[in-house]
């Protein structure tokens, strides 16, 4: 009879199912025999023992890692190519108190993205960042990477690595301890258990230091690709232990208990940063001054048409009323009369994402974006065009509405073709009642120091409003798709 149980266990860090494919949930998309699959593991273990899980945020990186969100149950982000601790820079910043744990491939962290990396490392972001060394890009089929050793063959290299043409492989953890900033730096192996198990002292380690507070930690893990390497997974892990660290030292290259002294940068509050005054969130009763509770807004039009600023202002108007805001703008290299256009998103909860797909309103400064974006207006939603009538042989969405503001003209007539967005301003907060129009007085004679300026506009404002109230043309469609 046995006298020891074998517990195998899964780390409560893993989801129970990962929902990345329909069936085979208890299975990662890794191959087999893959260094992700183990990194990983010892990753979700040390996040598991330090207690830390509701408050880590993993970064993930593009390689074969992309997916890594779909196994760690943890607040996750996505990078793009190369800016893994670019990113992970800014949500530690925005979230001091939570770990951030920056991952990427070596195509990712020593070619795309060689100036992020080195850049984080410098500035002793308070970062953990976990390095996976396999020496080729794994993701895109097998091209050299920085880190293919001297002869080794690539899609890119069938000759192998030649010093005098592809240069010598790039040693990271060596280069960053050139830096004064980082207090720790080391190089594992996942080539054999001994060296798995000091791979997990050295992750935990990694994590720790940035609970304790300390600044950038940096781990890099050579790790068998066995798929490309055209190996099997024994092989692969012995050609990590025999060819690999003799090219890629291990060991710890950095170690210091406390962090360089760096002067902390003072962090100021946003309304103060803008020069705004912030109202509370909500009235005391829990109410917001209108019923708004999300309106997203598209505005688009040539560039010169006032679109954008449009869109500041009612970002500008939503923060002075306590909403959360965004404002993504979108214009080409002209400066003039190319198109632009914008997002906003207004909101009482905290926006996902900037990226208006489907507004809820659209202002459309001329006849090509009307055509271009009403296909997106959401149904039940709204349609600023800027002439009356609609054009000709333009079909209106099923179950959105038109509402005709020629607003250039009436701009014309106030005294000044620039005030045209301001009209469609009016009109929008006439139709929406998304937001009182004293905030967008407020915004304009913060925004508008010139005096005869501010005054045009007052009345555009006023206009659009007012247009609205008496000559509005509306159009309706049907469900089915007939504007009536
Ligand atoms: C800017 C950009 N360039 C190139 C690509 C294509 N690409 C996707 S993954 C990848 C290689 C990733 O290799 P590595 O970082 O070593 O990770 P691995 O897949 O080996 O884990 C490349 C080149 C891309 N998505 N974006
Ligand atoms: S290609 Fe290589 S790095 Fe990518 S999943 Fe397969 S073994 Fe892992």
């Amino acid at each position: 009879m046995s006298e020891y149980q074998v517990v195998h266990a899964k780390s409560p860090v893993f989801f129970d199912h990962y929902e990345r494919k329909s069936d085979l949930q208890h299975q990662t998309h890794y191959c087999p025999g893959c260094g992700h699959g183990v990194a990983h593991k010892l990753i979700a273990e040390a996040i598991a023992d330090l207690g830390v899980q509701d408050r880590t945020i993993f970064v993930c990186p593009v390689g074969c890692s992309v997916f890594a969100y779909y196994y760690l149950d943890v607040g996750s982000v996505q990078a793009s190519h190369g800016r893994t601790p670019a990113v992970a820079t800014g949500v530690k910043r925005a979230r001091p108190e939570s770990i951030v744990l920056a991952y990427q491939g070596d195509g990712d962290l020593a070619a795309i993205g060689t100036a992020e990396i080195v850049h984080a490392a410098n500035r002793g972001e308070k970062i953990t960042c976990f390095f996976i060394n396999n020496a080729i890009y794994g993701m895109t089929g097998g091209q050299m990477a920085p880190t293919t050793l001297v002869g080794q063959t690539s899609t890119t290299s069938p000759w192998g690595r030649r010093p005098s043409n592809e240069g010598y492989p790039i040693h990271v953890c060596e280069l960053l301890a050139t830096l004064e900033a980082p207090v720790y730096i080391e190089r594992v192996a996942l080539s054999d258990n001994k060296n798995i198990m000091h791979a997990r002292r050295a992750i935990r380690r990694a994590i720790e230091n940035q609970v304790a507070g300390l600044g950038f930690s940096f781990v890099e893990i050579l790790s068998p690709c066995p798929t490309i390497w055209k190996k099997d997974p024994v092989e692969a892990r012995r050609w990590v232990g025999e060819e690999m660290i003799k090219h890629f030292p291990l060991g710890v290259m950095r170690d210091r208990k406390t962090a360089v002294p760096l002067t902390p940068v003072p962090q100021h509050p946003m309304a103060e940063v803008l020069e705004i005054e912030n109202e509370p969130a909500a009235k005391p009763d829990g109410s917001h001054p209108r019923h708004v509770r999300e309106v997203t807004v598209k505005a688009a039009g040539f560039g010169g048409q006032g679109v954008l600023l449009l869109g500041q202002l009612l970002a500008e108007m939503g923060m002075l009323a306590g909403l959360e805001v965004s404002w993504l703008p979108s214009y080409g290299p002209e400066m003039r009369s190319g198109s632009a256009h914008c997002h906003v998103c207004l909101s009482r909860e905290r926006i996902g994402s900037p990226l208006v797909s489907h507004p809820e309103v659209l202002i459309a400064m001329n006849e090509i974006s009307l055509r271009k974006f009403a296909p997106e207006v959401q149904a039940g939603g709204l349609i600023l065009y800027n002439r009356d009538p609609l054009p000709e042989n333009f079909e209106l969405p099923p179950q959105v509405r038109a509402v005709c503001v020629p607003a250039s003209d009436i701009a014309d007539h106030i005294g000044s073709a620039k005030v045209a967005n301001v009209v469609m301003l009016g009109a929008l907060l006439s139709e929406t009642e998304c937001l009182p129009a004293e905030t967008a007085l407020a915004v304009l004679a913060h925004k508008v120091r010139n005096p005869a300026m501010l005054e045009l506009n007052r009345r555009a404002l006023e206009a659009g409003q007012r247009y609205d109230e008496r000559e509005i043309h509306v159009s309706l469609s049907q469900p089915d798709g007939f504007a009536d």
